[in-house]
Parts: C-alpha cells; sequence; structure tokens
C-alpha cells in the first residue's frame, strides 16, 4: 500500500463531495491508501474570508491591506485605495492572467502554424483547407489563384497582429456585429494587441495608477475581449485548420474507460499538439507490439480535461474525467503514464503519482513540477517525446505490482459541434445557416440558449451545480451549449446523448428530434468558447434576434470556475453583452459601489452584466428571467405563449 496520510474521520463522506460515482468511488480508495487529494485539502483549509471578499490589496510593500467586508467604506489601505479601487484592481489583474494564459496557448498554437506553413516543422499538416480559406477570406484577404502556402502564410502575419499590434483593432473584430463594435468604440475598448492590452491593464494596476474603478474595469473589458476575440479564436481556428474542425462522434466518458489489461496513457493539459502526437505514437505498430511483448491487449489513450475535451471532439478519443477527478483517477492503479503540458496541472498530482508509482510527465518548458519527470516536447521531434513516454508506460505496465480498481462508470454520448456544424446540422448541406435556430427561437419551441461551462471545484460538490443547471434549462426550453470541464460533467451525467431530449421540454425536444441532436451540445475545451461567441455573432447576423449580442435571448454561467481564466472568459463574455453568472464565489463586497457597477450598471452602457448565485435552481431562474426579459424586447414573448399553448393542445388531443 501507497504511504501517505491518515484517513481524517471529521471529512464529509465522499458522496457528499462529488455526484461522480467513480470519482467518490476513488475517493474512498485513497481515503484508505492514506492519499490526500483537493476535496480533503478544500475541507481542511478555510478560504480565508477577507481574501474571498477581495478586501485585501497586496500590490505595493505599504500593506498588505484588509478592509472588513462588513463596513467597507469604514477605511481605506494604506495610500488611500478604496474598497472600489481594491476591488477592481483585484479583479483586473485576474482578468490579465486569465487573458495571458488563453493568449500564451493561442500565440504557441500560431508559432507552430507558422513552422508548418514554412516547412520547418513536418509531423503536423494543414487538415482543413476549407477552413483556412474561410478564415482568411472573412479577414479580408484575397485567395483566388493563390496556393494553400501563400494564403496560410498572409492569415499566419494577420493573425499575429491579435498579439503585437500596438494599435489600431485585433482582426478578429471584423467577425463582431456592428451595433456589438459600436458599443465598444463608444467605450473606448476595441482591443490592440494582447501584449499591449495585458501590459497596460498591469500597469494600471499598480500602486498609484488607475484608481477609479469604472476606469480600471474598462480596461479589463478590453483586455478580456483580447482573449475571446483574440487569442483563444486564434487558438481554436489554428487547431481547427491543422488538426479537423470538429463533427459530431460518439464518445465514451468516465473512468470507466481505462482498461485493466491495456497500458493506459493519459494526457492532461490544454494545448493539442502533445496529443495529437501521442495518438500517432500510441497507433505506431512497434509501440503496439512493444506492449504486447509486455503482456497487454494493447495501448489505451484516455483524455482528461481540456486538451482531453479537445480530442474527444475531433477523434471521439475517450474522456477520464474533469479537474477534479485528475488525482482520483491515478488512485485506480491502472494509469501507466500521465503526461501533462500546460495549464490547470496541480503540483499535488506529482505525489499522488508517487504512490502509485505512476511516471508523472511534464512536457512543456513553461510548466515543469517539482518532482515530475520532465520530457521535453519540440515540435519539430514531437515523437521522440511520446514515444518516450508510452515505452515508460509500457514498462510501468510490466511492473505493474500494486491491485488495480477501474470503477464500471463509463457514459456515452455525442460532441464535436463547432459553430460552423451547427450551421450545417440545422440548415443541411445546401441551405447551411442559423435560420432555422433563430426561426425556432423567434417562434418560441426553443426559448434562448445557454452556454454552460468552466471548472470543477472542490469547494462545491463536483458536477453536481452543472448538471442540476443543465437540467433546469433544457426542460425550460433552453438549448444548451458546452465546453470544458462542464460539458464532461453532463457527458458523465448522460446528458450530451440526442435520447437526452427527453428531459427537455416539449419545444425544445420537438427541435432535438427533428434534428437528431442532444438538447445539450459540447464544443470542446475552454478556448472553444470562442465557439460560442462566433454562434451569437452568426444568430444576429442571421437575423430577427436584434442587433447586438446584447439584444439575443441567451445567458453564460460557469457554476463550479475556480481559475482566472474563468473570469477572463466571463468577462468577455460581459463586455460582449452577454448575462454571465458564476457560482460557488464571487471576489466584491454586494453593496460596493463596484458590485452594484458589475452586476446592474454594465448593462446600461450596452454590455452584458454579472450575476451570482451558489443555488443552481436560482442559477437557471436567473438565467431564464434574462432570456424572458430579451425575449419581451425584442417582441416574441407571445410567440412562445402561442407555442407552448400549441403544445398543450396537442398533448390534450394526444390523451384524448
Ligand atoms: Ni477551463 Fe481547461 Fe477545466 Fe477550468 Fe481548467 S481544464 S481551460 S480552467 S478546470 S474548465
Amino acid at each position: 500500500m501507497p504511504e501517505g496520510k491518515k484517513t481524517d474521520k471529521t471529512l464529509p463522506n465522499p458522496s457528499d463531495m462529488t455526484i461522480c460515482e467513480a470519482t467518490a468511488q476513488m475517493l474512498t480508495k485513497a481515503r484508505k491508501d492514506g492519499v490526500e487529494t483537493q476535496f480533503e485539502r478544500a475541507a481542511n483549509m478555510k478560504a480565508c474570508p477577507i481574501g474571498a471578499d477581495s478586501a485585501c490589496c497586496k500590490h505595493c510593500f505599504m500593506g498588505p491591506c484588509r478592509l472588513n467586508a462588513r463596513d467597507p467604506y469604514g477605511k481605506v489601505g494604506v495610500c488611500g485605495a478604496t474598497i472600489d479601487t481594491i476591488q477592481a484592481r483585484n479583479f483586473a489583474r485576474n482578468v490579465a492572467t486569465g487573458t495571458a494564459c488563453h493568449n500564451d496557448h493561442g500565440m504557441a498554437m500560431l508559432d507552430l502554424f507558422r513552422g508548418v506553413v514554412n516547412g520547418k516543422i513536418i509531423d503536423y499538416k494543414i487538415k482543413d483547407v476549407n477552413k483556412l480559406n474561410e478564415t482568411a477570406q472573412m479577414l479580408g484577404i484575397e485567395i483566388e489563384g493563390k496556393t494553400v502556402q501563400e494564403v496560410a502564410n498572409e492569415l499566419c502575419d494577420e493573425l499575429e497582429k491579435t498579439y503585437t499590434a500596438v494599435d489600431g483593432e485585433i482582426p478578429f473584430v471584423k467577425r463582431v456585429p456592428a451595433k456589438t463594435l459600436e458599443t465598444w468604440r463608444k467605450a473606448g475598448i476595441v482591443p490592440r494587441g494582447a501584449m499591449r492590452e495585458i501590459m497596460e491593464m498591469l500597469s494600471r494596476t499598480h500602486i498609484g495608477m488607475d484608481q477609479d474603478y469604472k476606469n480600471i474595469m474598462r480596461q479589463a473589458s478590453r483586455t478580456a475581449l483580447v482573449d475571446g476575440w483574440g487569442g483563444s479564436m486564434v487558438a481554436t481556428e489554428i487547431s481547427d485548420i491543422l488538426y479537423g474542425t470538429p463533427a459530431p462522434v460518439a464518445v465514451e466518458v468516465n473512468m470507466g474507460v481505462l482498461k485493466e489489461d491495456q497500458v493506459n496513457v493519459i494526457v492532461h493539459g490544454h494545448e493539442p499538439n502533445l496529443f495529437e502526437s501521442m495518438l500517432a505514437s500510441v497507433n505506431d505498430p512497434g509501440l503496439i507490439q512493444a506492449a504486447k511483448d509486455a503482456g497487454a491487449k494493447g495501448i489505451n489513450l484516455v483524455g482528461m480535461c481540456c486538451s482531453g475535451a479537445e480530442m474527444m471532439s475531433r477523434h471521439g478519443v475517450p474522456h477520464a474525467g474533469n479537474f477534479s477527478s485528475t488525482e482520483l483517477i491515478l488512485v485506480t492503479g491502472a494509469v501507466d503514464a500521465m503526461a501533462v503540458d500546460i495549464q490547470c496541472i496541480q503540483q499535488a498530482l506529482v505525489k499522488v503519482a508517487e504512490c502509485y508509482n505512476t511516471p508523472l510527465i511534464t512536457t512543456n518548458s513553461r510548466c515543469h513540477l517539482e518532482g515530475a519527470t520532465h520530457i521535453p516536447f519540440h515540435e519539430h521531434d514531437p515523437r521522440a517525446c511520446t514515444e518516450e513516454i508510452v515505452i515508460k508506460a509500457i514498462t510501468r505496465f510490466k511492473s505493474r505490482s500494486l491491485p488495480v480498481e477501474i470503477p464500471k462508470n463509463v457514459g456515452t454520448g455525442v460532441h464535436g459541434f463547432s459553430s460552423e456544424y451547427i450551421n450545417y446540422m440545422l440548415g443541411g448541406s445546401f441551405r447551411g445557416s442559423y435560420t432555422p435556430l433563430n426561426e425556432n427561437i423567434i417562434n418560441g419551441r426553443i426559448r434562448g440558449v445557454a452556454g454552460v461551462v468552466g471548472c470543477t471545484n472542490p469547494r462545491t460538490k463536483q458536477d453536481w451545480m452543472h448538471v442540476e443547471l443543465v437540467k433546469d434549462l433544457i426542460k425550460n426550453d433552453v438549448l444548451v451549449v458546452q465546453t470544458g470541464c462542464s460539458q464532461i460533467a453532463l457527458a458523465k451525467a448522460g446528458l450530451t446523448s440526442p435520447e437526452a431530449a427527453y428531459y427537455a421540454g416539449p419545444g425544445l425536444r420537438e427541435v432535438c428530434e427533428t434534428v437528431g441532436m442532444p438538447p445539450v451540445l459540447g464544443l470542446g475545451s475552454c478556448v472553444d468558447n470562442t465557439r460560442i461567441l462566433i454562434a451569437c455573432a452568426e444568430m444576429v447576423k442571421t437575423g430577427g434576434l436584434g442587433d447586438s449580442i446584447a439584444d439575443l435571448p441567451v445567458a453564460g454561467a460557469a457554476p463550479e470556475y475556480m481559475s482566472e481564466k474563468a473570469i477572463a472568459i466571463g468577462q468577455y463574455f460581459v463586455a460582449s453583452g452577454v448575462f454571465t453568472i458564476f457560482g460557488v464565489t464571487f471576489p466584491s463586497i454586494p453593496g460596493t459601489k463596484f458590485h452594484k457597477y458589475l452586476f446592474d450598471e454594465m448593462e446600461n452602457e450596452g454590455f452584458g452584466k454579472w450575476g451570482f448565485a451558489t443555488d443552481p435552481h436560482e442559477m437557471a431562474r436567473q438565467m431564464i428571467a434574462h432570456i424572458d426579459k430579451k425575449r419581451k424586447a425584442l417582441g416574441i414573448d407571445k410567440a412562445r405563449e402561442r407555442t407552448l399553448v400549441d403544445m398543450a393542445d396537442r398533448r390534450a388531443i394526444d390523451a384524448a
């Protein structure tokens, strides 16, 4: 048995910490094995109340200063910073960090793309020429008479401005509906390159700089917009061009995808490059033979978190679980290697992996973990890294000594709904368009669209908020689109299959059954939230639902978020015009001017607004109320009443 901490009898039951049965089973085993995870650490470490309220400032060394949430205007920091300045600074820095992460990922994708285009990187190819051409044309690049390489080169140059433009506007603002863009221009928040915006954001939150919470938040919006319509969008578009635009595919999800008699390799992280090469390595006949020689039936490649979500969408690779399950999957004893790249890689993985003799391998120069094995991944020779990892996994399989316990839970769902596919799915190959979606919203069968996204957080019961919220939404005819760890929660709960239409309200169910789609559409990883932005822009362009994103009957939620990336995503949705509601905790004090600005006043300036709820049913209620408010403003609220009467009539006729 692995050595570890003693079981703490005061800890809550595993079934109170997660609704994922597989994770609960492994949590019980971990405690038996004396292995500690984020769930125990969260239970044992009370969150700092002053920090949770965002009432402390440690951006200079006259402090740190602590203000009081119960009397927020009772005192100020040593420099005189008010509670509103402090909260705005903290929030803006969250946005800057989250935006930096997504742009760092997007820029790495652009570096890779350039290497492929100029022939210096040969392991990857341009797979989706259509997407290349469409993206180039949308950005105003002429494609007639040009080779694929010429178009790709020009696209590289254009997309690079997303990061480097010192003035002007980033390329993808061409996708933004005119009225939304007008709102941004009026507020002076159309983003320049990410480097400039993040630099200015950090500068403005230094001691003695911007001390007007509204002005700080303007730059926070500008910074967030260069995430959603910038770096994240570049990451998604280049991934599609290089690896293919996703289309629906049936995928198995949950820990039961591990196989006791195979070499199990997990890839966890965010950039698809490592995973794509790993996919090639596990299919290498020589390595498969080596696995067989070691007594295994084969090599089983499985994903986790966001790169897992991308790979399930593109290639149908099974997915083992979301963020809060990344330690617990190792507790199965069945993982022969876990390869990680960047983002959401908990340092605690090192210790858990050690307990189960699982090689934990970092691969990226930007994300080492002390105590893990580092095998550098270079795009110029990617297979050298992935093959070494597979060999390590085979070696570990051969010497498995601890008992293996794999939970049996497996859910099957359909994933891979890119915005392009939604277009095609609803309109068919000859008249692909968003018109049927808009029509069904206008006639009320679909009440509105909700994006439910984001992390899991051990301070709330894993997956529970996601699942309960989505169930309420679809029951009320709200079509749900998803990404990231939230999508995995719903997939595990069985709500991403077309049969889940059974749980939808009558209008949404009718649409789902006609099209053959689930009421919950999985769009991929967190950078793929940009697919939701694009879908919103398409809905506006198609017509009948107002002139700006702020007019649409849509809402967004991250009910179990934990990362700064989620804050950046939330802010770019709000700045784009979407009511966005978070759960768990919110870094502001109700009643302060800063809080009022985020939760009420931003909406009056033509943006969306923030919301907060810890109960999923209350969260759904607020989202539906917002959708209904927008329907009313559009004058389509009556249509829905008629549709529902129609359905009731139909049921009455059926029953007769
Ligand atoms: Ni998003 Fe992906 Fe998951 Fe949260 Fe982390 S994996 S980028 S941050 S935890 S959804």
